[in-house]
């Protein structure tokens, strides 16, 4: 039972088919408390940021299909309004401010979860993919899986970290790069991106941006990017980035780019020993890198998914402790179609976050 009034119906941005365009519903059915199964939880949402990820699921662009009718969303932040009957050991209580990421549940008892690779999970539950996403006023969630809000942490600054912040930290954690080496981010004006090159800066790396046009120029220096690239205008990347890094090249990238483009000349960048973290998921591309120097220059290519909940939590106390600060802009739910059009041109520097809840 909860002790909020919570409506019998919603808005929701909702596709009814893939491929079809996003639109509003003011009457969608809200889950009531009584309905909630055991370690499920109602969360009433503040905002909620708006990833590629979206926009690639809703355009049915990945080999993976999305359930139908697709309420995406999975950067979302809100207040707990109900806990199903029954659930003991909940880690979160009623009226706490929790996030809501891309994995919205695991069963947390097979060999990838107890591995840390909860992501992999073959129950695994999608926020915004299998399960309705927070692109909603109200999101059904799970105890276990929803990340607590630090208290000094805004709602609308909190929202990308539980997507763009947590899989660029758990990629520069595992890049294998140290304290003063090089990272090259292609990709780096965009909503993961821009969140890399802090978390790489908050742990001491130096940082070739790439990306491209002047406002995402800007926001990179901004942001603390030692380098900056533009991909449209440079004759030569492996040649600028070698002569950047005393000849020798990066020592990791972390392609977070929308597009198969970006990974092509990452092994010819990189030095020696250097890694390559696959971030960014167009849906056909191959990466297309020379087999015999990946071999001689003992180079890594690693595919990284997301984030577990604690890599959650440490992305999320790197941020409030300001190590970290996304850069977003304000939208309503209803602008949604046309935050779709800008993320498919390019044309968004940094996040979109959506505002579902004014401020009290
Ligand atoms: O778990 C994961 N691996 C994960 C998690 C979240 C998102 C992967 N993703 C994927 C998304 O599905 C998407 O494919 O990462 C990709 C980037 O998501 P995003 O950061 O939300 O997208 P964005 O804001 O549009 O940023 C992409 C940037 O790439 C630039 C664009 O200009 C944009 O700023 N870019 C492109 I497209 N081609 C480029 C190139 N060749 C490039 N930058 C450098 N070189
Ligand atoms: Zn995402």
């Amino acid at each position: 039972m909860s002790q909020y009034n919570i409506p019998k119906t919603q808005s929701v941005a909702i596709v009814d088919k893939i491929g079809g365009t996003v639109h509003v519903n003011p009457q969608h059915p809200v889950r009531q408390p009584e309905d909630l199964a055991l370690g499920e939880c109602l969360v009433k949402m503040h905002c909620t940021g708006v990833c590629h990820t979206d926009f690639h699921a809703a355009s049915g662009d990945w080999p993976l299909t999305a359930n139908l009718p697709l309420i995406g969303g999975h950067e979302g932040v809100g207040e707990i309004v109900a806990i199903g009957k029954g659930t003991v050991d909940s880690p979160v209580k009623v009226g706490e401010r929790v996030g809501i990421k891309w994995l919205a549940y695991s069963c947390l008892d097979c060999e990838m979860c107890l591995k840390g690779l909860e992501q992999n999970c073959v129950k695994a539950k999608l926020s915004g993919f299998t399960v309705d996403g927070t692109f909603a006023e109200y999101v059904v969630s799970w105890v276990q899986h929803v990340t607590p809000i630090p208290d000094n942490l805004d709602s609308l600054e909190a929202a990308s970290i539980l997507c763009a912040g947590v899989t660029v930290y758990r990629a520069l954690k595992y890049s294998q790069t140290n304290a003063s080496e090089w990272v090259v981010l292609p990709g780096a004006g965009g909503g993961l991106g821009h969140m890399a090159i802090q978390y790489a800066k908050f742990m001491g790396k130096r940082v070739i941006a790439i990306d491209t046009g002047k406002e995402k120029k800007e926001l990179c220096k901004k942001l603390g990017a030692d380098h900056w690239i533009d991909f449209k205008e440079s004759k030569d990347i492996v040649k600028e980035i070698k002569d950047l890094t005393d000849g020798l090249g990066a020592n990791s990238a972390i392609i977070t780019a929308a597009t198969g483009a970006a990974y092509s000349q990452a092994v010819d960048y990189l030095q020696c020993g250097g890694t390559l973290m696959a971030v960014g998921l167009p849906g056909e591309a191959t990466i297309d890198a020379s087999i015999f120097f990946t071999v001689y220059k003992s180079i890594t290519i690693i595919g990284s998914y997301v984030g577990n909940r604690q890599d959650a939590k440490e992305a999320m106390r790197i941020a409030s402790v300001g190590g970290v600060k996304c850069h977003y802009a304000k939208h309503p739910l209803s602008d949604i179609k046309e935050v779709y059009e800008e993320l498919k041109e390019g044309k968004i520097a940094g996040r979109v976050v959506v505002e579902l809840k004014k401020k009290d």
